[in-house]
């Protein structure tokens, strides 16, 4: 038997091990002991029953992610799921009654194989799921046929559409958990399992036959599911697939149903789309492994912060700490600008209570972490204090002077700043070491990236330190080099470039947003400045002409000027690049205007409007974002392309089924990205330069990831 696997008897129950750390993940020897030990335990005289449970932390977090790279054709998958379909039910056959025992997480492949037994119980902090659809594929392991019998379909299409976990208490509720094990889960398991040895109780999931009443309710919430899916499952295929395996669950005997879910994981596995959702996630886990800085380094553990400035970044700011039960002081310049702050917080989180997501009481609690202030009393006793003040380099240096003297040496002293130099802020607190960027995207306390800019002196323990504070926060950290723009703002400079190009060239507002959130995008470029507001990339454009820079190189659009001029900031004063029913309002209509702006700037640049075809658009935008991702890459701003993935995924909503835009470029292959800027040079001019890394890269017949299991 594999090591992985233990086999013993206890209290003349077989107790089967599963020793596979850190997740328990189900590679092929696992699934393979786990056939052993159950075939053994049938025929062990010694043993009445039969309980399965996982070492360590917990039960099994699915199947081995990793195990699908090996999986090149639909045919290598139907072959490997009828041998994992047939393990299964050996499983399922067994002459003893056999208990899952679940602590931690049982998801995917670990719910599949708890199904497979006969009774599942479970810790009452354990967690189940089927996550598949969030890696691009479906319950592979009978969970589409096993879990609609267990749960009833409604609870099974939500589970596996969204791919949630459902803590212990709902999961025994809908009975997919028989007990909940209070106290030793082990020794629970073992008394639970001779109850059912002694009762000759065996109850085999896919022998549950539904009613016809519960069918057609079924195939309702199928249609349901469909419908919904419609709206947020644009341009994937994964929910999709789930939801016809488990109508054909509905509709056929379990053994037909199965081979339809084998069909439609083979279909799913091989997809562009699972490969760019398995390389998030590991890109995700890889982001926090920084090359130059040793998992051992120091990294302070951050009980109490500060915030300077309570306008939106700030208040987000301080929203994010307070959620994450860490007290902290808000200061800003008076009182009416603190209340203003404060009433904006306290608006944000009536939302999410009246959104259920949270009681007023927790909304109470919260809100007592932060602590208003206009002096940097109490700025002693922080370990860290983020700066989110106006992005004015005079007003962060002065700001950066103070703190240097008002906090313990010790402490981090983070910039939100989003555009300027972070050594120059290093410089002014005197403590360059302790100085980094902090850049939170809006709204912070929704936003999951962080990205961690490292100045020149900042110190290894700091980068650490935030690394650990990115996660305690709820976020994902990504070390970047201190550029300007950093990494997100700097290609995003390059996105919106080509985005005011496309309109003065003869495209529309509404046609480029539609394009790309067809593409996948929660919202296009034109959408997203009128929410972010006009009037913020107007100052910072303002600043960079007043020290003789620009974002992007190439041809500049004065329309975002002209617009922010008239005070058309977007969404806030009802006009932007759409017109809105009021100020706040969020429902828009073309305004015939931004045309009229398009064919003056046209006519100024000396070019002739002409209708520009949807796929042009995605071409330029995402060549334009992956070569200038190319440059970040060679000039080392970003420590790997999967952080610029990480980076736009969670950054802009880059769709993630497209994995982020170095992957999508590799799926498109380099030499067409090559070939497109080669020739938009020759058509737009020499602005278009392409990324020496992505012509040697081409000339190397190389993508941006060399792991050939990960390109496509
Ligand atoms: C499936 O089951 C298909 C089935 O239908 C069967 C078909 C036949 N495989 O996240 P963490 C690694 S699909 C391989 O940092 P946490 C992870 O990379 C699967 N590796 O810990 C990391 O490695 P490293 C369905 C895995 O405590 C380490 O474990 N299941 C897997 O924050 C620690 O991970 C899922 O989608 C895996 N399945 O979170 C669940 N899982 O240290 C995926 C983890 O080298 N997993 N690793 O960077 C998770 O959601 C989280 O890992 C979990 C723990 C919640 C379990």
């Amino acid at each position: 038997m594999s090591d992985l696997v233990r086999y013993e008897i206890k209290d003349g129950v077989a107790v089967i091990t599963i020793d596979n750390p850190p997740v328990n993940a189900l590679s092929p020897p696992v699934w393979e002991g786990i056939d052993q030990a159950v075939a053994r335990a049938s025929a062990d005289p010694a043993a009445e029953a039969i309980v399965l449970i996982g070492a360590g932390t917990t039960f099994i977090a699915g199947a081995d992610i990793k195990v699908f790279d090996t999986l090149k054709t639909r045919e290598d998958s139907m072959t490997r799921s009828a041998g994992t379909h047939a393990l299964l039910k050996r499983m399922e056959d067994a002459s003893k009654p056999l208990v899952a025992a679940i602590h931690g997480n049982a998801l995917g492949g670990g719910l599949e194989v708890a199904q497979a037994c006969h009774f599942r119980v479970a810790t009452k902090d354990a967690k189940v799921g089927q996550p598949e659809v969030l890696l691009g594929i479906i319950p592979g392991a009978g969970g589409t046929q096993r879990l609609p019998r267990l749960a009833g379909a409604k609870i099974a299409l939500e589970m596996c559409t969204e791919g949630k976990p459902v803590a212990a208490a709902n999961a025994q509720a809908a009975g997919i958990i028989d007990h909940i094990v209070d106290g030793d889960l082990l020794a629970g398991a073992i008394a639970f399992a001779k109850s059912k040895a002694k009762a000759r109780e065996i109850r085999k999931a896919r022998e549950i036959s539904l009613t016809d009443a519960q069918k057609n309710a079924g195939l309702e919430a199928v249609a349901a599911a469909r419908a919904a899916l419609k709206k947020t499952a644009k341009g994937m295929n994964a929910p999709h697939a789930v939801v016809n395996a488990i109508e054909a669950g509905l509709q056929r005997p379990f053994d037909e149903g199965s081979v339809r879910e084998r069909e439609l994981f083979a279909e799913c596995v091989v997809s562009t789309e699972s490969k760019a959702l398995r390389h998030l996630f590991f890109a995700e886990r890889e982001v926090a492994k920084v090359p130059d800085i040793p998992k051992d380094t120091p990294a302070k553990d951050v009980k109490r912060a500060a915030v300077v400035g309570a306008g939106t970044m700030g208040g987000g700011i301080a929203m994010t700490y307070a959620n994450a039960g860490i007290p902290v002081l808000l200061k800003d310049v008076d009182q009416a600008a603190l209340d203003r702050g404060l009433a904006t917080i306290r608006r944000n989180y009536d939302v999410t209570m009246s959104k259920g997501k949270m009681t007023a009481e927790q909304v109470e609690k919260t809100m007592a972490l932060i602590t208003p202030t206009t002096s940097y009393d109490g700025f002693d006793q922080v370990d860290i204090v983020v700066e989110a003040v106006f992005e004015n380099m005079d007003l962060k240096r002065l700001t950066f002077a103070e703190l240097g003297k008002v906090t313990r040496p010790d402490a981090v002293l983070a910039s939100n700043s989003s555009t300027l130099d972070i050594d120059e802020f290093a410089r002014a607190s005197g403590r360059p070491r302790q100085v980094l960027g902090h850049h939170f995207f809006s709204p912070a306390n929704v936003m999951k990236l962080l990205e961690i800019v490292r100045g020149r002196e900042t110190s290894k323990d700091v980068i650490a330190t935030s690394l650990k504070l990115a996660k305690k926060l709820g976020k994902v950290g990504v070390v970047v080099g201190n550029c300007f723009g950093f990494v997100a703002n700097r290609m995003l400079a390059y996105y919106m470039r080509e985005a005011y190009l496309l309109l003065e060239e003869g495209a529309s507002v509404e046609q480029i947003d539609r394009v790309l959130t067809e593409f996948g995008l929660p919202v296009g470029p034109y959408g997203m400045q009128d929410i972010a507001g006009i009037d913020v990339g107007a100052r910072i454009r303002q600043y960079l002409k007043s020290i003789g820079k620009t974002r992007a190189e190439g041809p500049q659009s004065d329309i975002p000027d002209q617009l922010f001029e008239m005070g058309r900031y977007g969404q806030k004063t009802g006009a932007g690049w759409y017109k809105y029913d009021a100020p706040g309002s969020r429902n828009r209509t073309p305004d015939p205007l931004i045309e009229q702006l398009a064919e003056q700037a046209a006519a100024k640049r000396g070019i002739r409007r002409r209708p520009i075809a949807d796929e042009e658009i995605i071409a330029r935008i995402t060549t334009a974002l992956a070569n200038e991702g190319a440059r970040v890459l060679e000039e080392g701003y970003a420590a790997r392309a999967s952080d610029i993935d990480i980076i736009y995924a969670y950054g802009f909503g880059f769709p993630r089924h497209r994995g982020g835009p170095m992957f999508y470029a590799d799926t498109l292959g380099l030499d067409t990205v090559l070939t497109r800027v080669q020739e938009y040079r020759a058509r737009f001019g020499d602005y278009w330069e392409p990324a020496p890394l992505l012509e040697k890269l081409v000339a190397e017949g190389r993508g941006f990831y060399s792991d050939a299991a990960v390109n496509v």
